[in-house]
């Protein structure tokens, strides 16, 4: 690719430029509007020869982003989605081998950085980590989050990686932190398509960066359709600045800066965007551009056609529309360059993605050729050590003649070879053996790696502090001791910052951060609006950006809001990037028993199946909850920690060194000792069983009571287990529904664990009812476990 001199020059400085210099920027972005369009066309291509999956493309979207390019700094962000191609190969955050080897899904880090081949093309992203999981100097590069799939979910995460700008500029405790902002000068960009803008993430985030004024720039690419979908089904008065219109700032108050602009305008467009980020640069003023008129030469995606739902005109307007062949015009009629000049430069970018994707194709092919070569010729001996060498044979030979095999079809014909040749021995067969080994390591680092970034932070390698406690420690509601461990943490360290609804001028319902407000400042703990999906985007946005956040839900019931942001968001982040990025978000709340339908509830089932990534931790009480904070703080991983809402008032011991001690995860505590059977519980159940083990010891029937503590990690070092040795029967007991987290439990000890070879009686689990807990105390009794029901399910698994 030729080099992208002056593209970054700013137009009002145009005019300062001789005519070669302008003209060499005008040709500069026309190649790259033809390059990205020619690997628009190509990946097409390739995805209806079969060579890879599916296919979404920036086509009909280039002249806009050439432009936004153009404003994108060192350190600023970007947090969009599929189209932006032309974007990212413009900015240089990525380019066009780069896109080939997503389309092919190579997993490779270097060759798709991104991804490493996990994501479907058009995600895209930086590395913000080295090769050890520690930050790279990020304000010495240009930054894309990670892309994900779900159309708005980029949007609660820009809110934050905004926001965190704001704070760097504001709080001077921060102007140290370099590497991560400069006096909060970066923008960070944000990009959606016109029908997503329905989606109440896109509402929420918008209303929430006007709050905040805070330097968001959302552009809003707008074709008119959603899939086949027009605009008239998606938007009121289908027009989506216009109906935003009140967020435009005014003498009334702030708001946004808003802007509207044809996506076929290259002078339009130019000064547009230099214009809005200079204002949400230096004043950190959110703004807004309405990028209007796009198309989509080739349609939504490679999934079908767009002759299916757009109509002759619409589609005659799309041609002649089409932003590239405006420019070009554009460029003609300026007498900038002429007809054979554009033509030389579009013939160049055709062969250029062609050679690139020719490159691309064979490197990602080469090592599974040579793994083709190496188990046909592995199978060819066994063959010859074989009695079933003709079955053999045939493996070998339509492996051979598979074109274009992948890394499935070696390992399937390896597996049925060892599954034929089960019941013999050989030296082939166990160079074999060997080889799937290897194998099937490399394949676990290629797809199944990275759940967590695995650093030297990593909360498993946070060492345990015991909490100590003087002779006369004070007795104290539980609530000083959560209150006490955050004092200490935002003394400790600057980039410790807290929000969320009722969370700064009171200290949150429960008084957790009481008083902190007014020690710390505004800044670092603050109220939010209610809106718990930009409370967890805000989250994710800031620790991408180098802060510990901790994010406050206000009650475990509305999790949910912001469950998809911590599922597909969140969680997802590490793995997703192949420990490319990190967020070591802290997301509080607090649940399980209280009163009324949704102040008690206890969906602990949905949050460990959508929430694998994230470590979640039920500390029993406040003294828990605080050393599980210590431990977090400390580490760079993303945790979800529940407290009891039925705790804070309960006296607890205040620990000496209270921002010092920390409880390690993934390791249960024996709360009780006993030889009859294993109660496995966690949070507020916990309660509910020490007040059943007072009667059941009564009757002469001895209970080992294990607080199970953090469920993700669960047990990492089996001891459960070791409780069953001894009791052989086993109750599995919490207020989830039937059949949520209790079964959880069962199959890690069970299973993993191998329990079952310990069962002297049916394991059991003992829940609250399929239904929400009705409210009131007669409401709460028949709605989840009692003592009384702990009790008699004990008595029958003891069989008294
Ligand atoms: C939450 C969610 N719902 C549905 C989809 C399926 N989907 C993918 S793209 C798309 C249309 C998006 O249209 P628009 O936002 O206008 O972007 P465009 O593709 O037109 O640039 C839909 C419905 C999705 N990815 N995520
Ligand atoms: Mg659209």
């Amino acid at each position: 690719m030729s080099s992208n001199k002056n593209l970054n020059t700013p137009l009002n400085e145009l005019n300062q430029l001789s005519f070669d210099d302008f003209k060499q920027i005008i040709l500069t972005d026309f190649r790259i509007a033809n390059e990205s369009r020619q690997a628009s066309l190509l990946g097409r291509k390739e995805v209806l020869t079969g060579k890879a999956k599916f296919g979404i493309f920036g086509d009909g979207k280039e002249l806009a982003q050439i432009a936004m390019a153009k404003v994108f700094r060192d350190g600023d962000f970007r947090s969009g989605y599929y189209r932006d191609q032309t974007f990212m190969f413009a900015t240089g955050m990525s380019n066009i081998k780069e896109f080939f080897a997503q389309l092919y899904a190579m997993p490779d880090v270097d060759a798709e950085p991104c991804s490493a081949g996990r994501s479907m093309n058009g995600h895209f992203g930086t590395r913000s980590l080295d090769e050890y999981g520690n930050w790279k100097n990020l304000t010495q590069m240009k930054n894309s989050s990670a892309d994900i799939s779900p159309t708005a979910g980029q949007m609660p995460r820009l809110v934050g990686l905004a926001q965190a700008s704001k704070f760097y500029r504001n709080n001077k405790d921060l102007h140290q932190y370099t590497n991560f902002s400069i006096n909060g000068n970066e923008v960070a960009f944000g990009t959606i398509g016109n029908a997503s803008t329905s989606e109440g993430h896109f509402f929420e985030s918008i209303n929430a960066a006007g709050v905040l004024q805070i330097p968001m720039a959302i552009s809003i690419w707008d074709d008119g359709y959603g899939i086949s979908v027009h605009a008239k089904y998606q938007t009121t008065k289908e027009n989506i600045s216009e109906i935003l219109k009140g967020f435009q700032r005014d003498e009334k108050g702030d708001g946004y800066e808003i802007f509207r602009v044809k996506g076929w305008d290259y002078v339009a467009l130019c000064e547009t965007y230099e214009k809005a980020i200079a204002i949400c640069r230096e004043q950190h003023v959110p703004v807004m551009i309405h990028v209007q008129e796009l198309t989509q030469p080739q349609g939504h995606s490679t999934s079908g056609s767009h002759e299916r739902y757009k109509s002759k005109e619409r589609l005659e307007w799309e041609a002649e529309y089409d932003c590239i062949k405006q420019f070009r015009e554009w460029i003609i009629s300026s007498a900038i360059a002429t007809d054979e000049e554009l033509s030389a430069i579009e013939t160049d970018a055709k062969k250029y993605v062609r050679d690139c994707q020719k490159e691309i194709w064979e490197s990602f092919n080469a090592p599974i050729k040579a793994e083709v070569l190496e188990v046909t010729q592995l199978l060819e001996n066994l063959a010859n050590e074989s009695a079933f060498a003709a079955n053999i044979i045939e493996l070998s030979n339509k492996l051979k003649s598979t074109s274009d095999a992948i890394r499935k079809d070696n390992v399937m014909a390896i597996r049925k070879a060892l599954r034929i040749t089960r019941n013999e021995d050989s030296t082939a067969r166990r160079e074999l053996q060997i080889w799937l080994s290897h194998q099937t390591e490399a394949n676990a680092d290629r797809y199944n790696s990275y759940l967590f970034t695995n650093t030297e932070h990593s909360a498993m390698n946070v060492s345990e502090i015991k909490a100590q406690y003087s002779e006369d420690a004070a007795m104290v509601d539980g609530r000083e001791v959560v209150q006490a461990c955050f004092d200490a943490a935002f003394e400790r360290d600057p980039r410790v910052l807290a929000f969320g609804e009722d969370v700064g001028k009171i200290g949150d319902v429960n008084q957790g951060f009481a008083g902190l407000q007014e020690k710390y400042g505004e800044i670092r703990i603050s109220d939010t609006g209610i809106r718990e999906a930009t409370i967890i985007g805000q989250g994710i946005g800031l620790a991408m950006r180098g802060l510990r956040p901790i994010a406050e839900i206000q009650y475990l019931d509305y999790l949910l809001y912001g469950l998809q942001t911590m599922s597909d968001d969140l969680a997802s982040l590490s793995w997703r990037t192949k420990a490319g990025q990190k967020a070591p978000l802290i997301v509080r709340t607090r649940g399980h028993r209280l009163e009324g339908i949704w102040h008690s509830g206890s969906p602990i089932g949905m949050i460990l199946h959508s929430l694998r990534g994230v470590h979640v931790l039920v500390p029993r009480n406040m003294t828990q909850a605080a050393g599980f904070y210590n431990t977090l703080l400390k580490s760079d991983e993303p945790a979800l920690v529940i407290e009891c809402l039925n705790g804070y008032r309960l006296k607890e011991q205040m620990p000496d060194n209270i921002g010092e001690f920390t409880v390690p995860l993934g390791r249960p505590e024996i709360l009780t000792e006993g030889n009859d059977i294993t109660i496995v519980s966690y949070g507020s159940t916990l309660r509910i069983a020490e007040e059943a083990i007072v009667e059941l010891n009564s009757m002469g029937i001895s209970v080992e009571l294990i607080d199970v503590q953090s469920l993700l990690p669960f047990d990492i070092h089996h001891t459960i287990v070791d409780s069953l040795k001894k009791t052989n029967r086993i109750l599995f007991l919490d207020e989830d529904v039937p059949g949520g987290a209790t079964s959880y439990m069962m199959q890690q000890v069970l299973e993993v664990q191998n329990g079952y070879y310990y069962l002297d009686a049916p394991a059991r689990t003992l829940s609250a009812k399929a239904h929400r807990p009705a409210y009131g105390t007669d409401g709460d009794y028949f709605s989840k476990p009692s003592a009384d029901d702990v009790v008699e399910v004990v008595m029958e698994i003891v069989g008294s």
